[in-house]
């Protein structure tokens, strides 16, 4: 909020809705007047307990671009407010990770770190998920790893990161800075991070490629913003739906690119686009994510089972008098769009609050 009356008016936005939709929130009027004594005494105000779970999971509903809100409810919260330091957010972090891995049976997980307060601003995560792969620019011929991280990985050698063994799946340190403002680096402990190696059903030369995917997506730099308080460090996941590797990271032109290979051991026709072989590598390349997973025991949806959730979810909400924000261009799965429900239709795009938010500042 640009001032304290607009931070007054969006706690108390925020508190209206709490007692509305939750029973046991207690005597809204007495924790208005609480809230604004607060304020005015320390020019900010801390949430309670309920308050803060509630709010990250209504920010998770309010998630305009996410298809997997149906169990919103679920969310759990690791509350940890009191760590502000980097080294604390660190260990937290890998924490977060061992518990929301859960041994394959992935849970939706957020943990919450010290807010944003008018003297001191809270920790920050600088790399976009907790797991990241590294991306080596390319002295000549292809680059190594993922692309998508070669900002961040160029930030962390220049912090000092000696980098990786220099596969095209090395994990990335991760950069945090505190309210002392000096970022650092912090290698994640291996046993944090569970990683599915990739094979075909069927096709017995995929496994050779040497690929893999982390199990867990964790995004780490976006702000939890509730009632006019920003959370800057708020690492959350769910878990993975297999486009997201399969059409996405591992196929995109500025990502993996893997395409050209796979349609190659396959035997098709690259000559020319109107043989298909676009399509039909992409369809193999997610059947291999969802079989790898599903063999490792790692939780992952597919794209059909998880459009027809989030419909679901839209009638639930509906019934609820909710209505539900959402941006088709982010609900529509990147491959075999038509082929869902999702496709069909059209979605309110109005963003309400609390909310998930990219803040410009922290990204490369
Ligand atoms: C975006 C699925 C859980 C918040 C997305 C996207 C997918 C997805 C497919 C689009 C990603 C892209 O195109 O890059 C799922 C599934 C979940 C899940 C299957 C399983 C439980 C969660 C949770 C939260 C969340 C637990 C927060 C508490 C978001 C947000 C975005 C998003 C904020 C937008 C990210 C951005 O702007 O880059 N989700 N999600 N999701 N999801 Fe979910
Ligand atoms: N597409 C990104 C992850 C974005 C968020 N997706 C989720 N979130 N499933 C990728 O790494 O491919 N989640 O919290 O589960």
């Amino acid at each position: 909020p640009a001032s304290r009356r607009e931070l007054v008016e969006e706690a108390e936005e925020f508190l209206r809705l709490h007692h509305r939709e939750e029973e046991a929130s207690g005597d809204l009027a007495a924790r208005i007047a609480a809230v604004h004594a607060e304020i005015e005494a320390t020019g900010t105000y801390r949430h309670t307990a309920a308050e803060l779970v509630y709010g990250a999971r209504v920010a998770w509903r309010n998630s305009n671009r996410c298809i997997g809100r149906l169990y919103w409810r679920s969310l759990q919260i690791r509350d940890r407010r009191h760590v502000d330091d980097a080294d604390g957010v660190a260990r937290e972090a890998a924490q977060h990770l061992r518990e929301a891995t859960n041994g394959g049976r992935i849970r939706p997980l957020i943990t919450v770190f010290a807010p944003d307060a008018p003297d001191r601003p809270g920790p920050r995560i600088w790399n976009e998920q907790l797991v990241r792969y590294a991306g080596y620019a390319a002295d000549h011929g292809s680059a190594v790893g993922d692309p998508r991280n070669a900002g961040i990985t160029e930030r962390a050698f220049q912090l000092g990161w000696p980098g990786g063994p220099g596969t095209h799946f090395d994990l990335l340190p991760l950069v945090i800075e505190d309210g002392d403002r000096k970022p650092r680096l912090f290698e994640l402990p291996r046993d944090a991070v569970l990683e599915v190696e990739l094979h075909h059903p069927e096709q017995s030369w995929y496994g050779g490629l040497g690929l893999r995917w982390h199990a867990v997506p964790a995004i780490a730099n976006m702000c939890l913003e509730i009632g006019g308080i920003c959370y800057p460090a708020a690492p959350f996941n769910g878990w993975y739906m297999g486009t997201e590797i399969g059409a996405r990271n591992l196929a995109d032109t500025d990502r993996y690119n893997l395409l050209p290979r796979i349609a190659e051991k396959l035997g098709l026709d690259t000559s020319s686009d109107r043989s298909l072989w676009k399509d039909r590598a992409l369809v193999e390349l997610n059947r291999a994510v969802l079989h790898s997973f599903d063999r490792a025991g790692v939780t992952v949806s597919d794209h059909h089972t998880e459009s027809r959730r989030f419909l679901t979810h839209m009638d639930r909400e509906q019934s609820r008098g909710r209505g539900v924000g959402a941006d088709w261009s982010w609900i529509v799965p990147p491959i075999s769009g038509s082929a869902t429900p999702v496709f069909h239709r059209t979605y309110d795009p109005t963003q309400w609050r609390p909310a998930y938010v990219h803040h410009p500042e922290a990204m490369a």
